[in-house]
């Protein structure tokens, strides 16, 4: 191996067992050369008095549920705005989105170093086909979403601005999203306003604090959780790219929401009108345990409450009228001005807390032999993207109508929710919605009207119609979503500009629109079969 580093071993054992972890060297003896300097790097680049400083503390605070529950309560009315109780001001929101897109000001950031566990997939999430009749994946609609957006700014104000996409990844996700954005020519946008970066990865550890081994030569790491952006920003020079294309506002995002918006012209426009330096796009919670944070104040303090750290009772709560009283669930879309970012990056990064997630984590047991475990044997250490809300003293929460915005991709079909399936048939369902609203009608290959709210068939579980294997769909296989319609992002943004083409026209399902059939046809039935 070149660069061999001078290695001593003895004081590095003697400054391991001062935090007890000198079992990382236990197999040294049974390591080649190439291991030895392999692991001899691995743990001299990790800071383990620091690690095991921030595992206590995020243990300690991981008990503390019950206390924070109790300090609790709903952000005030005042910092809120609706996208569904707006009148006027959604389309001075609109306008004002646009402007800052038209000048250049926006960037959009997406969060893709998660390891997508539950999906169950061994590819980034963001290269997904939930199976759309387009076979277009996650990445390629987000793609197509900033150049929709572009153009409707440049159509408002006659001037270009571009949205550079910022996109984190991990070492795991890294390569094949490099690769797969270079194989598909990156959608259409310039290679060099789609600008990657790295997170950082932690080592786990056992209940009782010990690093894990992952190999013999090498520690078990996962990435710092969606937090870890902040550090990232600044070691890997991301906050300096963003002022040197004079970037201002930076609305941030999780790869797997199919219906996400990218730089939310309504949000950014809103976030604007209340000078705020940071926000959060909210959905009303769907129940109790729906696994999303509750955005809320604690102590006095704008914060995220997570699924995983509210107790049921706290969850439940509901007022006189029996509304849940913490509804403001957290959708994992975020609005920083680029100022914030950098009071962040530069001040305040330090003290975000970890928080500990338990996990079924791959280790070296005391024998040297690999375990794979079958319950949760450890603990993941993970900042969270939302704990900076309470260095913001200009905050803002927006809720939008979940039907819209909303429709997370997280588990594989053998979950009930948040599933292919789900994610698909909330696309469809929205896309449909647009063409009724824009004139369209729906008929059956007789001719017969489908009515404007029809009926999903369920396929029965187990019979195999709804395939696991999404990237073998074909585009016009028989969905069990009774009106089967995908309308190009390249086309309509968020149902903009269908009007020509829908008014007064019957469409027989499947119709796939995109902006090449601008249908000029004047024929009355239009589907792709
Ligand atoms: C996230 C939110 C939760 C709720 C839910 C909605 C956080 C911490 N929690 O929960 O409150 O809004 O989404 O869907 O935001 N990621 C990274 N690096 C990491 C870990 C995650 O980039 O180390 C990304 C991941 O790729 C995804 C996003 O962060 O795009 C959210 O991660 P998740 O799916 O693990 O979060 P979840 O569903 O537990």
């Amino acid at each position: 191996m070149e660069n061999q580093p001078r290695m001593d071993v003895e004081s590095l054992r003697a400054k391991l067992a001062e935090h007890g972890q000198e079992h990382l060297l236990e197999f040294w003896h049974d390591l080649d050369a190439d291991q030895k300097v392999a692991l001899y790097r691995d743990i001299e680049s990790t800071d383990v008095a620091e690690l095991v400083g921030h595992f206590k503390t995020a243990m300690e605070s991981s008990s503390d549920t019950e206390k924070v529950d109790s300090l609790m309560e709903p952000t005030p009315s005042e910092f809120f705005g609706s996208m569904t109780k707006a009148g006027k001001e959604k389309e001075k929101w609109y306008r004002e989105g646009l402007l800052e897109i038209s000048k250049g000001n926006c960037c959009v950031l997406l969060l893709a170093g998660g390891q997508g566990t539950r999906l169950g997939v061994k590819y980034p999430k963001g290269m997904y086909n939930v199976g759309l009749l387009s076979e277009k994946t996650l990445y390629q609609l987000q793609a197509e979403r900033i150049l929709r957006a572009q153009q409707l700014a440049y159509d408002m104000y006659r001037q270009r601005g571009t949205i550079p996409w910022y996109i984190m990844t991990s070492e795991h996700t890294k390569e094949p999203t490099e690769e797969f954005f270079r194989q598909h020519n990156y959608f259409g946008l310039q290679k060099e306003n789609v600008v990657m970066f790295e997170q950082n990865m932690l080592p786990c550890l056992s209940f009782d604090g010990k690093i894990l081994l992952d190999q013999k030569s090498k520690i078990s790491r996962a990435p710092d959780g969606n937090g870890g952006l902040y550090r990232a920003l600044g070691n890997c020079r991301i906050l300096e790219d963003m002022e040197r294309r004079n970037i201002k506002y930076v609305h941030v995002y999780g790869v797997d929401n199919i219906l996400v918006k990218m730089a939310d012209p309504w949000f950014i426009g809103f976030c604007r009108s209340k000078g705020a330096n940071c926000g959060a796009k909210v959905v009303a919670k769907a129940f109790p345990t729906e696994p999303v944070g509750v955005v809320c104040r604690v102590n006095g303090k704008n914060q995220v409450v997570e699924y995983s750290e509210i107790t049921l009772k706290t969850a439940e709560k509901r007022d006189e009228e029996g509304h849940l009283i913490f509804s403001a669930g957290n959708i994992c879309n975020h609005f920083f001005t680029t100022d914030f970012l950098k009071d962040l990056v530069g001040r305040y990064e330090k003290q975000l807390r970890h928080h500990v997630a338990k996990k079924k984590i791959p280790y070296i047991d005391n024998s040297g032999n690999r375990i794979i475990p079958e319950k949760p044997n450890g603990v993941k250490m993970e900042k969270f993207v939302f704990d900076v809300f309470q260095f913001s003293n200009k905050f803002a929460v927006f809720e939008v109508l979940r039907e819209d915005e909303f429709s997370p991709l997280k588990n594989s079909n053998t979950a009930e929710k948040d599933n292919p399936t789900t994610s698909r048939h909330a696309l469809l369902s929205l896309h449909h919605r647009w063409v009724l609203n824009a004139g369209g009608r729906f008929v059956e290959k007789d001719g017969t009207p489908i009515p404007a709210i029809p009926r999903v068939r369920t396929p029965p579980r187990g019979s195999g119609k709804v395939s696991e294997n999404v990237q073998s769909r074909r585009a016009n296989d028989v969905d069990d979503y009774p009106v089967v319609c995908e309308v190009s992002p390249l086309l309509s943004y968020a149902g903009e500009g269908l009007q020509e083409i829908c008014d007064k026209k019957q469409f027989c399902s499947p119709v796939l629109l995109s902006e090449t059939d601008q249908m000029e046809s004047k024929e009355s039935v239009i589907g792709t079969n």
